[in-house]
């Protein structure tokens, strides 16, 4: 990742954003830094790390006795409530941050009692993205620790139940990618499928953070299906990104169109960002890096008044909300990973300074007031700020960030802590507490204060000592990069194109029916009949869609990277467009169509919405080079 550019000369600064300059000027006497005698030792990180252990049992037990097998804790009234899909969802989320604490006894039950008693044949519409990230990648967590010598937490009598319960899961969330642009509709109901009068509005963090827990599952189930569906999500998204890279908040997944054009790093697309690199990290498909590295870039560069971050308008980059909202706070963690530290120092202590100064982050804080946004004033129980915490004491054991953690750790207990476990706090500026307690509360947020503390005390995890290293899911579920995960061969998949693997030849989704690929035959799963009615109706023979597993020779790498950004739209494919005339009208979204000519050779033909041309500068570019 190359170093970032000054973004704002300091008179630039004032005329675009003058109030964020004032504030730039001011938050250092508004919230002081700690002074350096309030250093945690090495002694008090393990009296820490202790207590954060304690919390977990406080609000796990909590659950455990008032509130498993429904989805979770009322910590305040000590009762149970199903808010996602009637799954013992918290017990779900816990299951690696159990492994992390060594806690072999409940977590060997705990997967026990998953596997005998979870069942998905339920008529419950959920989230496809919570669904995912909190169960999917719970499920396909455990299963990788509980599946595997090396991970030290190996359960014996283990045979795979929560890799079979995840690939059931994730077979009846496949209906959801049924769009005519790949990108997922945003619920789903188990039993039936999408409900004709489903909203197809979704949000880019729904469409685009689903590609780990997938593209995992695909891996370990040889099925390649599910890794597709998620990245041509992404594909789909990146394809209607603006003239300036940037991608917007909502968008119909039918027509294609932004219906909430506010581009920003923080709620409604956070997660997005996060798992281009990821994705890259986890699997090395370079694709994903190529997408994230346009994607930061861009975002540095129109949403970084630094240290803060604003949302613009994505094809203006006029700045419409001038909020840090508390999403905003994973950002600095993953600036870590890739590599860019600077900033990511400099943001954390921006987002530190509104923890110190209410006790929490309210979800929202107008940086141009300098006050809590109205309507977003509760803390309910967020990971982000601590996450960014632990990658930064992580990278550079600066003792400020043991202090912070230390700070959070207080508020928890004195703000947040209640009879069965931790409540939302409903105004920060009064700590009035609310019965609630979101299962991330145990998957992340204890999770990151614990592993901040056990690396302070000299690590004492899987994660920090195990021969594997983890990817954490926007969950903070721990994904080992075992071979099967990370060193099995890129599945690849071409819209309007043959490819080559062997002597295989697949020409259409129906062709691969009755094949050896008939597993990854996409019309099996779809619609509540069972049938596609992508795949029945609106592909021809001429431009298809093959899903192939292994690498693709015949292609260079330049070309796999061309026909990556496309819509999953072709004039073969039957779908009124007589009204989305915007889709294309920045021609960035064109199909690359490529056929197979005489002797092997590939013909590309663009195919554009409205025959708008496509000029060379719009034709997506690879700059591998520059990592
Ligand atoms: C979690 O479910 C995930 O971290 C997600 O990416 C964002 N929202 C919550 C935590 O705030």
């Amino acid at each position: 990742m190359s170093a970032p550019r000054l973004l704002f000369s300091v008179s630039g600064m004032m005329e675009r954003a003058p109030f964020l300059f004032l504030l730039l000027l001011i938050s250092s006497s508004v919230f002081p830094r700690r002074c350096i005698s309030d250093t945690v030792t090495p002694r008090e990180a393990l009296l820490l790390r202790n207590e954060v252990r304690e919390m977990f049992y406080h609000a796990f037990n909590g659950y455990m006795k008032y509130a498993f097998p429904k989805d979770e804790l009322r910590p305040s009234s000590c009762e149970g409530e199903d808010t996602l899909g009637s799954y013992a969802l918290t017990l779900i989320d816990s299951l690696d941050t159990l492994v992390l604490l060594g806690d072999r006894e409940q977590f060997t039950c705990s997967v026990e009692w998953i596997g005998k008693n979870l069942q998905f044949n339920i008529n419950k519409t959920v989230s496809v993205f919570e669904t995912t990230i909190r169960v999917l990648g719970g499920l396909l967590s455990a299963h990788l620790i509980a599946s595997d010598y090396a991970t030290g937490m190996r359960i014996p009598t283990y045979e795979d139940q929560l890799l079979h319960l995840a690939e059931d899961l994730a077979r009846r969330l496949l209906p959801a990618f049924d769009t005519p642009t790949g990108i997922p509709f945003g619920s789903v109901n188990l039993l039936y499928g999408v409900d004709e009068h489903e909203s197809k509005i979704t949000s880019t963090a729904g469409g685009g953070t689903l590609t780990l827990e997938f593209g995992i599952l695909s891996r370990l189930t040889n099925d390649p299906v599910f890794e597709e569906v998620t990245k041509n999500a992404v594909r789909g998204l990146w394809a209607r990104r603006s003239k300036l890279d940037l991608v917007g908040a909502h968008i119909n997944v039918f027509t294609g169109e932004w219906t909430q054009k506010d581009a920003g790093i923080g709620t409604s697309i956070d997660s997005f960002y996060e798992y281009l690199l990821k994705a890259y990290l986890l699997f090395g498909d370079e694709e994903y890096l190529y997408i994230f590295q346009e994607a930061y870039g861009a975002a540095m560069h129109y949403l970084h008044n630094d240290p803060w971050y604003v949302e613009v308008n994505m094809d203006s980059g006029a700045i419409v909300w001038p909020l840090f909202n508390s999403l905003q706070a994973f950002w600095p963690g993953l600036q870590v990973l890739a590599g860019d530290i600077d900033p990511a120092i400099r943001t954390h202590a921006a987002f530190f300074s509104v923890w110190k100064r209410y006790g929490f982050t309210p979800e929202g804080f107008n940086l141009a007031t300098l006050s809590v946004q109205n309507g977003q004033r509760s803390y309910p129980l967020r990971p982000e700020l601590i996450e960014s915490t632990y990658w930064l004491y992580k990278a550079t054991r600066d003792p400020r960030y043991l202090d912070a953690g230390r700070d959070m750790i207080t508020s928890l207990q004195y703000g947040a802590r209640c009879p069965c476990g931790y409540c939302h706090i409903s105004d920060v500026e009064h700590h009035k507490q609310e019965d609630h307690m979101e299962s991330f509360f145990l998957a992340e947020t204890v999770k990151y204060l614990w592993l901040l503390f056990d690396l302070a005390a000299g690590p004492d995890n899987i994660v920090e000592n195990g021969p594997y290293k983890y990817t954490f899911s926007t969950e903070g579920h721990l994904f080992p990069a075992t071979p099967q995960v990370s060193l099995a061969k890129e599945h690849c998949s071409y819209l309007g194109a043959f490819c080559w693997s062997g002597d295989m030849r697949i020409e259409s989704p129906s062709m691969e029916a009755g094949t050896e690929m008939g597993k990854t035959n996409v019309t099996k799963f779809y619609g509540r009949d069972g049938r596609s009615s992508l795949a029945s109706s609106t592909y021809s023979a001429d431009h298809v869609s093959g899903l192939i597993k292994g690498s693709c020779p015949g292609l260079t790498h330049g070309q796999k990277f061309g026909i990556s950004y496309i819509a999953s739209t072709s004039p073969d494919i039957i779908y009124d467009h007589s009204n989305d005339h915007n889709e294309y009208s920045d021609g960035r979204i064109h199909s690359v169509i490529y056929n197979q000519g005489p002797d092997n050779t590939w013909i590309e033909t663009e195919m554009k919405g409205n025959d708008i041309p496509v000029s060379d500068a719009d034709k997506p570019q690879v700059h591998l080079d520059e990592r």
